[in-house]
């Protein structure tokens, strides 16, 4: 039996390109320092919150500036959050900057996410460990987890782990609430003078950690580019048979980039991005007017056939939907301290549900299939948000098109034939094999998260800018966390937290899809784009996604 595929055996080996000033390697690295930064919105609060961490320059590596400081030190490293292709990269980045700075320095792995380093559970990097990993998919290296860093325990026992291993720096590797935990800790540690850094790094498939300085998260590139290949072929199979609809659902826990960039990628009949729902405060039931509008104009032309994609989170876009489920958390996380309720049968707990939310909200809560109803009710992340992934919008759509159609067919405005097939894509491209943009730039987020490391910098985000050049002409670098926050509301209360990027209606990818979606609703203009290519020319193999080829162009934001 082998072991290994010959892909993955042949993956171990490649050379994954530095940003350009990363090449000369750590001992040539110089630092450039601009100037203070502040915070996105609601600069007074989170200077206040983060006052020791607060306006920090924006800082660049080049061949000029000063030396950093290579003296021995430990590091830890901790994956959070959901998988990304490409995290296994970012460890080996970050292990190769550490032994090449001093053979004695050391990386140690946290188990499980998070919660490895508040319990002290942990591995240390060597060769062999590192090398069975360089450009493989998955978090498997060490595993990841979704607790959230927060309290004052937690933070002490943290310290507690740091202090036991001589760790003068943790490296965070996570998403937009990770990142923003990472900040909380880079604070508590820098208020206590305990001379322990913290970085982060940019993660996860949905895209959405990214503005003006980061511009985009890793994982993004390889998630597209996989369910990109799925959906080329989930057309071709429709375009052949001629006898389906196949509605698709994408991840991408609130904004709709990967459905987008999915969308440009394939072009298929529909595709619905929950931003633009919520800007036109479009009903659940305009949503299906739309879909089965679109069903009915083909059917009638014959074409029994075609592909919707519908954003994971587009339930909580909805208007009526958004409003309804606030309703319904802040009951649950009443109803949760209530034993009669959690040992209720569902169809008791609906009426419990209908009989104490707010009129409107029951009405919809109660228009629901029990299906939906029942995956409403699921537990919450940690950080309080519906666990999206579990909620079969794509199916709740198929029934209400189905109905709509019977309608229609009924009025003589349709003489097709519907028949569904209903998919989820989201696991399937979390844990990919990094494609080679992927696999280059999280090496370099973590070769650099060691330089930031080495130039004494905490409670910074590693970046690496200028990605649709080839890699020598990368930027390299760090934002402060802060310059990225602003105060939202969190489960009632106020919270700082790292700003998500939504798509922008008036941005160039959304413009692109937008002028062109009403032609791929009629005419079949599927384009297929095939497997993620490795080895080639570089035209196929190292080109990152329409979405950064189309936000590189538009003018920055001052
Ligand atoms: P991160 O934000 O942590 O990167 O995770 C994103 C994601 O892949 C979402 O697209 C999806 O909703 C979620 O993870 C699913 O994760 P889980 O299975 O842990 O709920």
């Amino acid at each position: 039996m082998r072991e290994l595929s010959p892909l993955h055996k042949e993956r171990l080996g490649y050379k994954p390109k530095l940003a350009g000033a990363l090449k000369s390697g750590i001992k040539s690295i110089k630092i450039s320092k601009g100037h203070a930064t502040s915070a996105v919105k609601d600069a007074s609060d989170i200077q206040n919150l983060f006052s020791h961490v607060y306006g920090e320059p924006i800082v660049t590596f080049d061949e000029s500036g000063s030396p950093l400081n290579l003296s021995t030190r430990n590091v830890g490293v901790i994956l959070s959050g959901g998988q990304a292709p490409g995290g296994h990269n970012v460890i080996a980045g970050l292990y190769d900057a550490l032994k090449a700075a001093d053979s004695n320095n050391e990386l140690y792995g946290f188990l499980g996410g998070p919660s490895g380093i508040v319990d002290s559970q942990y591995v240390k990097f060597d060769d062999e460990f590192i090398n069975k990993y360089r450009n493989t998919g998955g978090f498997d290296i060490i595993g990841s987890g979704r607790t959230k860093l927060e309290t004052e325990e937690q933070f002490e026992k943290t310290l507690a782990t740091c202090k036991a291993l001589n760790i003068s720096a943790i490296v965070i590797i996570g998403g937009d609430d990770s990142n923003t935990n990472a900040c909380m800790l880079a604070e508590w540690l820098k208020a206590k003078n305990t001379g322990i850094q913290v970085i982060g790094c940019p993660k996860t498939i949905d895209g959405d950690l990214k503005n003006d300085q980061i511009e985009i998260s890793f994982g993004f590139d390889t998630a597209t580019k996989t369910y990109a290949e799925l959906i080329g072929n989930i057309q071709r199979d429709a375009n052949s048979a001629k006898k389906y609809w196949h509605f698709v659902k994408l991840m991408g826990r609130s904004a709709t980039h990967v459905g987008l960039e999915v969308a440009l990628q394939t072009q298929p009949n529909i595709c619905l991005i929950s931003e633009e729902v919520e800007a036109k405060k479009q009903s659940l039931e305009s949503i299906v007017d739309y879909v089965a509008n679109v069903v009915a104009e083909r059917g009638n032309a014959g074409k029994n056939f075609g592909v919707a994609l519908i954003p994971e989170g587009l339930i909580e876009f909805i208007p009526e939907m958004k409003t309804m489920i606030q309703n319904l958390n802040d009951l649950l996380a009443v109803l949760e301290k209530d034993s009669s309720f959690a040992n209720a049968q569902n169809v008791d707990k609906y009426q419990i549900i209908a009989s104490k939310l707010a009129s409107e909200n029951a009405k919809v809560f109660s228009s629901l299939p029990g299906m939906i109803k029942a995956q409403l009710l699921m537990d919450r992340d940690p950080h309080g948000n519906v666990q999206v992934s579990k909620i079969e919008t794509e199916k709740l759509l198929i029934e209400m098109v189905r109905v709509k159609l019977a309608q229609m067919k009924s009025e003589g405005k349709y003489t097709g034939k519907f028949s569904d097939q209903a998919h989820f894509f989201g696991y399937e491209g979390r844990c990919a094999m990094p494609s080679n943009f992927d696999a280059d730039y999280c090496y370099s987020l973590g070769y650099n998260a060691f330089a930031l490391i080495s130039a004494g910098l905490t409670g910074y985000l590693s970046s690496v800018k200028n990605l649709t050049k080839p890699a020598a002409e990368w930027v390299a670098g760090g934002v402060p966390l802060t310059m990225m926050m602003n105060m939202e509301k969190r489960h009632g209360k106020m919270k700082p937290v790292i700003q998500k990027a939504l798509v922008e209606l008036d941005g160039p990818v959304f413009k692109e899809f937008e002028a062109n979606r009403e032609k791929w609703a009629k005419t079949d203009c599927y384009v297929f784009p095939g497997a993620i290519q490795y080895f080639g020319p570089s035209d196929v193999c190292d080109i990152t996604t329409i979405t950064l080829q189309l936000e590189s162009k538009k003018p920055a934001r001052v």
